[in-house]
């Protein structure tokens, strides 16, 4: 990759142990079905980081001076089984290291992989997942890491909220829980979602943002467009406040698939990166350590910490 630092910052802001964030770029596409390259988003999205304002207006912060470590891309071109023991394995390296651990991908499938991590680590998670797609396939093509699968795993040993659905299977039906579902056709005619999903959260929180959530009229450059997604200001309203109001612990957007031609959806995903950062840190001290506060006991039964009815 030619980018050395994130976002060309001065190597101050870009070295390991100076860095309360770390940013994992995953360029892998071993499983998507429609169109290719989103192997491809990584370098989209770390060049259009390249080329933005590091002042965030909203926030009044710089966050890049928290510092940004960007790790060498995790490049396993095997199955898909591979690459998400790849991305456990890594993400949990770096959050016992006390970081704030960001992934960028990459199609869906390494998402498997960072809940994996960021479940082990943390109790009581919640994954809030932010798609056009539910993603919750058992398997797909002989595989339970392909990226139609990519949260199945977490919907039974996590607490779930899905967020902007609007295109899923009819079998899909049976694994989804119909309460922790917000879905885009609801959602356009009636805001009270936002306060409905993060009522649902328990404290720590792990995003995993499918960019193919975004209306394909702001991010055209995703594999499986689909009409009628979340627009931008409505998403950083949501971001805002549950960044604001929960634990966030951890991030990764997928599914970025660049074009030649046009590069506004890598900008928005730069954006939507840096955005994210400035929410988590707009009230943090730089001089501040980083504390992501994880679990260092094991968490026995995990597996079934959400089987039983939760009172949040
Ligand atoms: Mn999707």
């Amino acid at each position: 990759m030619e980018t050395k630092t994130y976002a060309g910052i001065s190597e101050e802001y870009a070295k390991l142990e100076n860095s309360k964030i770390v940013l994992i770029p995953v360029p892998y596409d071993g499983t998507s079905t429609w169109q290719k390259g989103a192997d491809k988003g990584p370098k989209a999205f770390l060049e259009a980081s390249e080329n933005m304002e590091l002042y965030d207006i909203e926030t009044d912060s710089e966050v890049y001076k928290q510092g940004v470590y960007l790790t060498e891309p995790i490049k396993v071109n095997a199955t898909p089984e591979a690459m998400a023991d790849a991305v456990h394995q890594e993400t949990k390296s770096y959050i016992k290291k006390n970081k704030f651990v960001t992934v960028f991908g990459g199609e869906h499938s390494i998402s498997i992989g960072t809940i994996r991590a960021f479940n082990e680590m943390f109790p009581s998670l919640t994954v809030l997942h932010i798609d056009a797609h539910a993603d919750l396939r058992k398997s797909y093509d002989g595989s339970s890491c392909n990226h139609a699968c990519a949260v199945y795993e977490a919907s039974q040993n996590t607490n779930l909220i899905q967020v902007g659905i609007r295109s899923m299977d009819i079998k899909e039906k049976s694994v989804m829980n119909l309460d922790k579902t917000y879905f885009a056709h609801d959602m356009a005619i009636d805001d009270s979602w936002m306060d409905s999903a993060i009522d649902q959260m328990t404290d720590n929180v792990f995003i995993t943002f499918d960019l193919d959530a975004f209306d394909p009229s702001i991010l055209p450059s995703t594999g499986t467009p689909e009409p009628g997604g979340l627009l931008w200001y409505e998403t950083m309203d949501f971001l805002k406040q549950v960044f604001a109001e929960k634990n966030v612990v951890g991030f990764d957007i997928v599914e970025l698939c660049p074009n030649e031609i046009d590069k506004s959806s890598d900008f928005l995903a730069a954006k939507l990166y840096y955005k994210m950062l400035s929410y988590k840190f707009q009230n943090d001290e730089t001089e501040d350590d980083y504390d992501n506060a994880y679990n260092d006991k094991p968490l026995t039964n995990n597996l079934s910490k959400f089987k039983e009815e939760d009172d949040y």
